[in-house]
């Protein structure tokens, strides 16, 4: 509809090695994707030529890329270590680059050495499709009995830590190593598998640095890259923390709206923006969406738009679109007004997916089949459309 602003619709395009084609995002009606050079070491400079191979690949599907995620961040800036100006140069040399290639808004995120963590991979439905899970218990399992975090205890209550041991008796070896496997996939070059002593020994890298160190490390590194970015027109988007809360004794600071306050207050810049993720912002009952994203309207430069169930004692599940804890109506609706008052369409994804019908068939990144982002898109969409109806009726 003619003078109305849409949500440019985009999947993520894990790159030539991934199952899901570009033909396949194509066919689910994206615009773009949006993509990460992944082959080259985090804190390694972009170099044009390799931007532009990408981009040329994606072109030629029909397509265009003008979002990456993520340009990941390098351990020793998040860890504040004198070496850090030298990856943050890098960085800026790389911002640089992406936006001579007409790249638009660049993702990234600053939770330490995990992207992401879910107990579960493939918990079942009752449709038999498959999803991803967070089960508390087991987590307290794969903490104090396969990891053994020194002092992890001290993070439990007593009725947890007996509950975890009883559950730990009655795994067998193969769950424990699932369980185990599950755990470390959100650690970069997560294909790899790492030994107990190896996370150990990472962890060990972030004693001593609370949430609030992490965070005027954050701020120091957006001091130096925001102005790159904006002099050459491009956004940054943080993701939040996912899952909004600490794990494995680590400092979070990107869980809630207090802290996206302080994100914008350190570094006002309207290129300092956010990924507002409604899976991760969602999975904290005390996470408003629809008020964080009428708060933070203007910093808004990327949406995942997911669902989460949260259920008792703090598991959560990745949800249908529409289905679960976030009111997706609402949200896609708060986007809408949001849109046309920017006079700007947000770039947007179906953040993960179901495994389901074919996709069962299929490896892929966990959360990132085919189908069930197909269909999470399309519902979405859906809602989108009518919102847009109902708003010229
Ligand atoms: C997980 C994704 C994250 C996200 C990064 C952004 O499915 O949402 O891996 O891409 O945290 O830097």
């Amino acid at each position: 509809m003619p003078g109305q602003y849409f949500m440019n619709q985009t999947m993520r395009w894990y790159g030539p090695a991934d199952v899901v084609s570009l033909a396949d995002i194509r066919q689910a009606g994206c615009s773009g994707v949006v993509t990460a050079l992944h082959q080259i070491p985090v804190g390694e400079i972009w170099s044009r030529a390799a931007i532009k191979e990408r981009k040329s690949i994606i072109e030629a599907a029909g397509m265009t890329w003008k979002v990456v995620e993520s340009l990941p961040v390098h351990e020793d800036i998040k860890k504040g270590k004198p070496q850090r100006d030298l990856w943050i140069k890098n960085y800026a040399e790389s911002l640089v680059n992406l936006a001579a290639e007409g790249i638009e808004v660049v993702t990234y995120n600053f939770m330490p050495l995990l992207d992401w963590l879910r107990t579960n991979v493939a918990y079942e439905l009752p449709d038999g499709s498959k999803a991803l899970y967070f089960d508390r218990l087991a987590f307290v399992v794969f903490d104090l009995f396969l990891l053994q975090r020194p002092g992890a205890e001290k993070e439990y209550t007593s009725a947890e830590i007996a509950a975890a041991q009883k559950q730990f008796n009655s795994n067998d070896a193969e769950t424990n190593a699932t369980l185990f496997r599950n755990c470390m996939m959100g650690l970069p070059g997560s294909k790899i598998s790492f030994t107990r002593q190896q996370v150990l020994e990472a962890l060990q890298g972030y004693a001593g640095i609370s949430a609030k160190q992490l965070k005027e490390n954050l701020f120091y590194f957006l001091g130096q890259v925001v102005p790159v970015a904006a002099a050459h027109g491009l956004k940054l988007a943080i993701h939040p923390d996912d899952p909004p809360f600490s794990v494995l004794g680590l400092p979070r600071i990107m869980s809630t709206a207090a802290d996206v306050t302080d994100l914008v207050n350190a570094v006002p810049d309207h290129a300092n923006g956010l990924c507002f993720c409604t899976g991760s912002f969602g999975a904290r009952k005390d996470n408003k969406l629809v008020e964080m994203l009428q708060a933070f309207a203007d910093r808004v430069h990327f949406l995942h738009l997911r669902n989460t169930n949260m259920e008792m004692n703090g598991n959560f599940y990745e949800a249908d679109h529409l289905a679960g804890d976030a009111d997706m109506y609402s949200i896609v609706a708060t986007v809408w007004e949001i849109m046309q008052r920017r006079q700007y369409s947000i770039p947007m994804r179906p953040d993960h997916g179901h495994q389901m019908l074919d996709d069962l068939k299929k490896e892929t990144f966990p959360g990132y089949s085919a189908i069930g982002r197909l269909k999470g898109l399309a519902e979405i969409r859906g809602v989108e459309y009518a919102v847009s109806r109902f708003s010229q009726a």
